[in-house]
């Protein structure tokens, strides 16, 4: 709540023009029914005809004054809001960004999505119309009312005597919106996301022909959807007949009342005309409190959820007064590292020391704990037990930025941006040569295939452009990792889809860049047998180190691996022994 103060704090400007507007044309509008009622009495009534001319232009110039300014109102009203909401906006994408891996493993894309684009929309919707609307009618009703009982305070009260029963429907009426109002937005959400779920998994449901099993799911969701608005629909029309025939016996009022007031000669005609007219400026507010109330609710309730966001901290950011290195070699050392995700044990006791262009190859079934200790170099997650050291620095202790700018990472799961293939590769580094970002592409073999593409490095891929297969993905991947020059260059399981023949072109090029010390995670023998060091992880354990060789001759699991991956090679040299 404080934050979006500020932000509107910022844009006073806008709003002192916008409310300025407004008010001028409530005083201009004021005078309206007082022409109306002036020309009833000397021009109908009195037969002064000169003074027509000088009401009718009156009236004229009063309409073509509110016409501007309520333009220049809702224009003002509108600039200044979205701006707010734009820095709103801005500052929200800001903090997601900055939170941690383990936020985003408890929310999910969808409501982070609504979160930015449907909640700043209800904070938009009641800064905008909602305050607009709200002073209007608050000083319409305020200053028709004083000229009300100006002009005939026995009748206004007679008049304000149903007030209370109009804002007694008006009210119910919003209540029972509100609620099918909130149904309807959370039907809305889950039809969103079943009909973008199905879109993006639009493959997985063709190949496994559920394409009738999705259509009837959203079918269903749709009955729903239908069924709440219907719901909608029935309030409002049980709701508004009452509230028109309200307003109404008002008018009935102020007639038979007044009309009983000018007959007996205690008020003229033009007054009685002038009168129901300002009656009017009472009741449309008396029928907006509802609505503007209900906008209030909904942007309150979004205010809440967007605070929950920006309440959420940082968990790895960087300490009191983070260290650097005087000079980056890239030694990584494990020291008793234990990990927990949500309390239970992933990874125990790990002690690695990766020397400065040092090669260490992980192994072990999957869920074995691979990724999770490749995480915690660059602190995507911090360890629970033990320290990781940077050269020599813990990375708690360390400059983070510098930290994770020292480390490359391929995940294991390629994402790849909606962009042209270079854009994905630079992904935004500055002080990248052209040779440099040529030297990354060739390394990762991404020249192979790009050079057939009409385009070049200049295609567009992902949605809007071409698809490409998982092996090319993953190169433009590990390309995007080598042009960041780091120290330390991590590869989780980022060669799975290529053949031996690029998997082996791309070892040879990473050879070749001297002085990377380099973790590489893979399930192929063929790419972990020259590592300096290979770790069999078992259950977040290391159950064997050592070289390939070394892990041959102790024939464990290294060796079980080895023999199935190499089951006809094995079987000929056995033989040929024999
Ligand atoms: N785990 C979680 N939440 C996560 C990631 C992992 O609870 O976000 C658990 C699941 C698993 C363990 O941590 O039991 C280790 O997971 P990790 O991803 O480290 O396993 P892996 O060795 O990388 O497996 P794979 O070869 O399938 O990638
Ligand atoms: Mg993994």
């Amino acid at each position: 709540m404080k934050r979006l103060w500020e932000l509107m704090k910022k844009q006073w400007r806008g709003y002192a023009i916008a409310i300025s507007a407004l008010l001028t044309a409530i005083i201009i509008d004021m005078y309206n029914p007082y022409f109306v009622g002036q020309i009833v009495d000397r021009v109908i009534m009195n037969g002064e005809m000169p003074y027509l001319k000088t009401a009718l232009l009156a009236l004229a110039a009063i309409t073509i004054g509110r016409a501007i300014l309520g333009y220049t109102k809702e224009y003002g009203f509108d600039v200044t809001s979205s701006k707010v909401i734009v820095n709103l906006r801005k500052k929200l994408f800001d903090q997601i960004q900055k939170l941690s891996f383990s936020f985003f493993d408890e929310n999910n894309t969808g409501e982070l999505m609504s979160r930015i684009k449907e909640d700043t929309e209800n904070i938009m919707s009641a800064i905008c119309y909602g305050i607009m609307l709200f002073l209007e009618q608050c000083i319409y009703f305020i200053i028709a009312t004083v000229i009300l009982f100006l002009i005939n305070w026995k009748l206004t009260l007679i008049c304000l005597v149903t007030m209370p029963l109009i804002e007694y429907v008006v009210f119910k009426l919003e209540r029972k919106i509100g609620k099918t109002y909130e149904k309807i937005s959370d039907q809305r959400a889950v039809l969103n996301t079943t009909a973008q779920q199905n879109i993006a998994g639009v493959r997985l449901v063709k190949a496994f022909g559920r394409e009738k099993h999705e259509i009837q799911k959203f079918l269903q969701q749709n009955e729903e959807n239908y069924k709440i608005n219907y719901e909608q629909a029935r309030t409002m029309a049980k709701y508004n007949p009452p509230i028109e025939f309200l307003s109404n016996v008002v008018l009935v009022l102020v007639i038979s009342f007044g009309g009983y007031f000018v007959i007996g000669g205690d008020m003229s005609l033009g007054t009685l005309v002038a009168f129901s007219n300002y009656i009017f400026m009472l009741i449309w507010p008396m029928r907006m409190m509802g609505w503007l109330t209900n906008v209030l609710a909904q942007c309150l309730a979004s205010i809440k959820k967007i605070e929950k966001i920006f309440n959420e901290e940082p968990l790895i950011k960087n300490c009191e007064n983070p260290k650097e290195p005087e000079d980056i070699r890239g030694h990584v050392v494990f020291r008793n590292v234990g990990f927990e995700f949500g309390g239970t044990p992933v990874l125990k006791d790990i002690n690695i020391d990766a020397g400065p262009g040092s090669t260490v190859a992980i192994m072990g079934i999957t869920g074995a704990g691979k990724s999770s200790l490749i995480n915690l170099i660059a602190r995507y997650y911090d360890c629970t037990a033990g320290n990781v050291y940077f050269d020599g620095i813990d990375v708690r202790d360390m400059e983070l930025s510098l930290l994770r700018n020292n480390v490359s990472a391929v995940m294991q799961d390629t994402f790849l941006f909606s962009d042209t293939i270079e854009e994905n590769i630079r992904f935004g580094v500055v002080g990248i040569t052209e040779e440099e970002f040529l030297a990354a592409s060739r390394d990762a073999q991404v020249e192979e295939f790009v050079s057939q593409m009409p385009d070049g490095y200049s295609t567009v891929i992902g949605e809007r452009g071409i698809g490409l297969s998982g092996g090319q993905k993953q190169r433009i991947s590990i390309a995007r990792a080598l042009i960041r020059k780091s120290k330390v260059l991590i590869m989780d399981d980022s060669t799975s889809a290529l053949d031996m023949g690029t998997e082996y072109a791309i070892q040879k090029a990473m050879d070749r860049r001297k002085g990377i010390t380099r973790f590489i995670i893979a399930h192929r023998v063929s790419a972990v047998k020259n590592a300096d060091e290979i770790l069999y992880f078992e259950n977040g354990e290391i159950v064997e180190r050592g070289t390939h060789d070394e892990l041959l001759g102790i024939r464990g699991r290294y060796y079980d691996t080895y023999c199935e991956q190499y089951r006809d090679y094995v079987a000929a040299l056995e033989k040929e022994v024999v």
